[in-house]
């Protein structure tokens, strides 16, 4: 059988775009396999959010490892570990390699941000780190892997800091020239003009990633044929929670009880499902 990270190769290198979904916990990946996508995205703002923080650079890499571990390990679907700006230095990335490879993920995303680096949507100032360092630290991430099938996505955050195609193109050059698998090409604008140049002018020198969150209306087989090889639907599980939470919560607190909710939420059959139950009572004949 291929290894998960075997997988995520042949999902970027195939014809048929790929979508890949933020997946917060190993329940969120059970649906998430279940509806059909082909991979699971451990995203750094999804599981700062599940833990009440913002998505400023505070979780460890520890905490990382041991969420992207717990999720992986739930369903067949190979994972993406988005390890922000790789924890520190160069050293830092060698060891986020080794340990997040050891714990059977398949491939790691790291961001040319400064530490601590700021949600890209977030307003105000967004800092780049050297272009020359952050290549250095690619290129130290994809001597450390033992599996040539590990997976290390480099992401340019240039379109998001202001800095414009140019800048964006130079950097990824760089990126794919310390032997990045892949480029992950983020942008806030809300329509894809800037993510279809950048794909023009780059011309398929590897494949590349998008987050289409602030630009929605771009369907799948448009993003295709602009040559995008995967989507990652960063925080749409997420989001959906806390909107039918809220709902689910104010109605049970107008109504004075749980009635007017039982038809419109999972029932416990469904968790049973998705804990896999019967798996486990048949374990524990
Ligand atoms: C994440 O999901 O944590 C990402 C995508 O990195 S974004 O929130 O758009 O930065
Ligand atoms: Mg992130």
């Amino acid at each position: 059988m291929m290894s998960k990270a075997a997988r995520f190769r042949e999902l970027l290198q195939r014809k048929e775009i790929a979508r890949i979904v933020g997946s917060r916990d190993a329940l969120t990946a059970r649906l998430v396999e279940n509806a059909e996508f082909d991979g699971l995205w451990a995203s750094s703002f999804e599981l700062s959010a599940a833990r009440g923080l913002p998505d400023l650079g505070l979780l460890t890499m520890a905490e990382l490892l041991d969420a992207s571990a717990l999720i992986n390990q739930a369903t067949g679907l190979p994972l993406m570990a988005d390890c922000d700006t790789g924890f520190g230095g160069k050293i830092n990335i060698i060891r986020t390699v080794q340990r997040f490879e050891d714990a059977g993920i398949a491939g790691v995303c790291f961001e040319d941000k400064v530490f601590p680096k700021r949600n890209s949507f977030l307003e105000g100032e967004q800092a780049l780190e050297d272009a020359d360092e952050f290549a250095g630290r690619i290129e130290a991430a994809t001597r450390t892997r033992r599996s040539d099938d590990f997976t290390v996505v480099a992401r340019t955050e240039a379109l998001i800091a202001g800095q414009g195609l140019d800048e964006a193109l130079r950097r990824a050059h760089l990126y794919a020239d310390a032997h990045a698998d892949a480029i992950l090409i983020h942008s806030k604008k809300s329509s894809p003009v800037e993510i279809v140049e950048f794909l023009q002018a780059w011309q398929a020198r590897t494949p590349v990633v998008v987050v289409p969150t602030t630009y929605p209306h771009w369907n799948l087989a448009e993003a295709q044929a602009a040559g995008v090889a995967m989507v990652i639907y960063a925080n749409h599980a997420l989001r959906a929670s806390v909107s039918a939470t809220r709902d689910v919560l104010s109605e049970i607190r107008l109504h004075g009880g749980t009635d007017s909710v039982e038809d419109s939420i999972a029932s416990m059959k469904e968790l049973f499902s998705l804990t896999a139950v019967a798996q486990w009572e048949e374990w524990s004949a």
